[in-house]
């Protein structure tokens, strides 16, 4: 049903392209792969040196639509590169035809990356090596201080917070830094990284760490989207994009963990993106799951209770790898988790967002994450 409501997208869009030397994408789009409906329209194709010299452009129609064709950013003639023309409604004016460095239309997912070091798509993910934070900084100079990055050349579809509940896993929180930040840029994400630290030695709370990052992130900067991940999960594909979308999003769908499956139909654990009215709208997440376990089959029936669905990449976009680890001190199996979950829809309207207390004890800027500490209080407080 979703695959010919996309074709039925893909074919208006066609009827609609210029002929800018796009025959190629029109006369094969049979070929394309069942990836392209996710993100925008791609393909390979060669490329001639006539596309190359039309230079890249921008086609706006009827004030609301635009397509900005991103072949001529494509460095090597008669090589196979990935083509890719996307439409994005009401992001251009009429008559908006610029070059690359136009603040003009909305951002797409960057090909120039891609095809300077030849990687879109899979990426190889190990933690062999340590990770140096000064190094990652220095490979990375567009992200500026507290771990923000906004595209230059274009306006980014969604100002994204990523919110990390973190506990003393200093080693992973370098792995993360260093796998992340190189793909979310390349996402054309207009983001920040909010650490929160539990702060103390309680049981561990991941959901309700997850409420704060979201209230301290809107303090600082009006964010639409939040994406939820927990620090030593690190995805193998970066088209699997940190972003919102119609319905609440599961990132984390085929982890190494698993067996690079779904664990069950319901799983709503590791990476999460929620839009700031889908969180509203169940009222955050739940904030007395201390432990290991549950909170996230929580969220899963607020989402359920509020009549949404759950939004996924496919089962090789999806891939993600966990960093081995052993069960962290303050972090046992909550044996309370079943009986909780048994209840989401009686508790989740008094359990949430509305009754989020907490202490933030300090806010520190690195130059690749902000890292807010916070007291969250006890089970029984
Ligand atoms: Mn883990």
């Amino acid at each position: 049903m979703v695959l010919l409501q996309a074709a039925a997208v893909l074919f208006r869009f066609l009827q609609q392209i210029p002929s800018s030397g796009l025959e190629q994408l029109e006369a094969n789009t049979a070929e394309r792969p069942a990836w392209m409906f996710r993100e925008g329209i791609r393909k390979r194709a060669v490329v001639s040196k006539a596309m190359l010299s039309a230079g890249p452009t921008y086609s706006c129609m009827g004030g609301t639509d635009c397509f900005r064709d991103r072949t001529a950013e494509q460095r090597s003639p008669g090589k196979q590169r990935a083509l890719m023309q996307t439409h994005e409604p009401k992001s251009c004016k009429v008559g908006l035809i610029g070059s690359i460095g136009a603040r003009g239309c909305h951002c797409l997912l960057s090909l120039r990356s891609a095809s300077s070091n030849g990687v879109f798509g899979a990426l190889h993910v190990e933690f062999s090596q340590p990770v140096n934070l000064e190094e990652v900084a220095r490979i990375n100079p567009e992200v500026k201080a507290g771990g923000r990055f906004a595209p230059k050349d274009c306006i980014a579809l969604q100002k994204v917070a990523i919110i990390i509940p973190f506990r003393n896993r200093e080693e992973h929180l370098k792995y993360w830094l260093y796998y992340l930040h190189p793909i979310l840029q390349r996402q054309q994400l207009d983001y920040g990284v909010y650490v929160i630290n539990q702060d103390g030695e309680e049981e561990f709370n991941r959901a309700k760490l997850l409420n704060i990052g979201f209230a301290e992130a809107l303090k600082e900067y009006d964010y639409d989207c939040f994406v939820f991940s927990d620090v030593d999960l690190i995805p193998m594909d970066d088209r699997n994009t940190y972003k919102c979308y119609s319905q609440p999003r599961h990132l984390s769908v085929s982890m190494d963990k698993f067996g690079f499956r779904l664990p069950y139909n319901q799983y709503f654990g590791g990476v999460s993106a929620l839009s700031k009215e889908q969180f509203t709208k169940i009222n955050g997440f739940p904030n007395n799951y201390w432990g290991w376990g549950g909170e996230d089959d929580d969220i899963y029936n607020r989402l359920v209770f509020k009549g949404m669905g759950i939004s996924r990449p496919d089962a090789v976009i999806g891939k993600c790898r966990m960093i081995r680890h052993s069960r962290d001190r303050k972090n046992e199996p909550n044996p309370e988790r079943f009986d909780r979950i048994a209840h989401t829809r009686e508790t989740m309207s008094s359990d949430g967002l509305n009754t989020l207390s907490y202490k933030v004890l300090r806010t520190d800027k690195y130059p690749l994450y902000t890292k807010i500490t916070v007291d969250i209080g006890s089970p029984n407080s």
